[in-house]
């Protein structure tokens, strides 16, 4: 009776970080597949639920503070999670430089405080942490793979390295399930809108409404390799089903510039981009991650994972889904003074 009782129980995980673009993701595809989920967030004097306002009501939400050691253990004694998902960090690289203390306390320190609790509360739980393919900042070659070395460029960089080696540390040292999936940069139209791609495709909206004349940008020559978040999501879980705890790189090992990503956004609305796009010296960063690119051949072998949405097609959705919230709150604000 108590094994089919125990068999027949939902699997359940915690994400930190649940109000970000990933963790909004990882929510929708973890409640897809009939677990229990927990989601952490900080308490905020106004609601920053947007991401999550139709999956709110199917999770529990749990107030964690990275930097607040009671509040991880306690949401991990509540919640008794079989699998943590951490994701929670001060992710925008500009602000890194601005507040580099604090993003190493969130971003660094916050992964030992997560791993901490887990050895204190239960060391079964497996644990996943976001690195990030920033560690590898000044390349050092190319493509990009696991054993590559590191070389951040940001703050923000560095903090990662250190979460990436304490989950290693933590896993050599304990014997934990702990393993780092090394993202690359991932987007979709839950992306923030500093980030640079939907900061292109929110003012193209914008541009093709009449509601923004020129698009500020700092180095449009600069390349990543950008996949989309709903596949990277699928990675993360994937890991943590896997007999041994092993770290991958998740990419889509195609790279594109800045330009190739303004060119496809105008070019989708029917504009041309070279009338609106001007260079602002004040974004250009202090030290540049000027070319990253994935070789996701590990993941590809050991997961069976493979992306499944071109950087085109994740582009023209997310000047889509940018126009088509431009123009909803046209009409709102039509509605409003009528
Ligand atoms: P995001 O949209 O910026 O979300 C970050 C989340 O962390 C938000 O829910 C935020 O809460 C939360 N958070 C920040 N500081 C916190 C703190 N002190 N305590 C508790 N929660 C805190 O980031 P994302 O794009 O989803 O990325 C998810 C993770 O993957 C991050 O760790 C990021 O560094 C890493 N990563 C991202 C990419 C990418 O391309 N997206 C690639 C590699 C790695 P609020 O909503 O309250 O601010
Ligand atoms: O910049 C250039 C900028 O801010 C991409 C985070 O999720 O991915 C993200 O970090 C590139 C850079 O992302 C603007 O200089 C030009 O070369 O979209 P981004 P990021 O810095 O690569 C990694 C993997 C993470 O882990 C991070 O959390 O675009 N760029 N002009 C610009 N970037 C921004 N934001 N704004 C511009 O106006």
């Amino acid at each position: 009776m108590a094994l089919k009782k125990q068999k027949s129980k939902s699997p359940s995980a915690l994400i930190t970080g649940v109000t970000g673009q990933d963790g909004s993701y990882l929510a929708d595809f973890l409640l897809s597949r009939g677990y229990k989920v927990f989601g952490t967030v900080r308490r905020n004097s106004t609601e920053n639920f947007e991401r999550i306002e139709h999956i709110k009501n199917r999770m529990e939400l749990v107030e964690v503070d990275l930097l607040d050691q009671m509040s991880i253990l306690t949401a991990l004694k509540k919640t008794r999670p079989r699998e943590v998902y951490n994701l929670a960090a001060q992710s925008f690289v500009p602000t890194s430089w601005e507040q580099p203390i604090l993003t190493g306390q969130f971003t660094a320190l916050g992964v030992t405080r997560m791993l901490e609790g887990i050895r204190e509360i239960d060391r079964s739980i497996r644990f996943y942490q976001a690195s990030s393919s920033e560690m590898f900042g000044k390349v050092q070659t190319v493509p990009q793979n696991e054993t590559t070395p590191f070389y951040p460029r940001s703050p923000y960089g560095v903090a990662k390295v250190y979460g990436h080696f304490i989950t290693v540390n933590y896993r050599e040292s304990y014997n934990l399930f702990a393993v780092a999936g090394i993202l690359f940069n991932h987007e979709s139209p839950r992306r923030g809108k500093e980030f640079v791609t939907r900061k292109v495709t929110d003012a193209v909206a914008r541009i093709k409404m009449g509601l923004q004349k020129e698009l500020r940008l700092g180095n449009m020559d600069a390349k990543r390799d950008w996949g989309y978040a709903g596949d990277y999501v699928r990675a993360m879980w994937m890991m943590l089903q896997q007999k041994k705890p092993l770290d991958y790189v998740i990419a889509t090992g195609v790279s594109h510039s800045v330009k190739d990503l303004i060119r496809i956004a105008f070019a989708h609305a029917g504009l041309d981009w070279k009338k609106y796009v001007r260079i602002d010296p004040r974004l250009i960063r202090p030290a540049e991650v000027e070319h990253l690119l994935g070789d996701p051949g590990k993941a590809r072998r050991g997961l069976k994972w493979k992306p499944e949405v071109s950087f085109e097609k994740m582009i023209k959705m997310m000047v889509d889904a940018d126009l088509k919230r431009v123009q909803a709150e046209e009409r709102n604000k039509e509605f409003l003074k009528s």
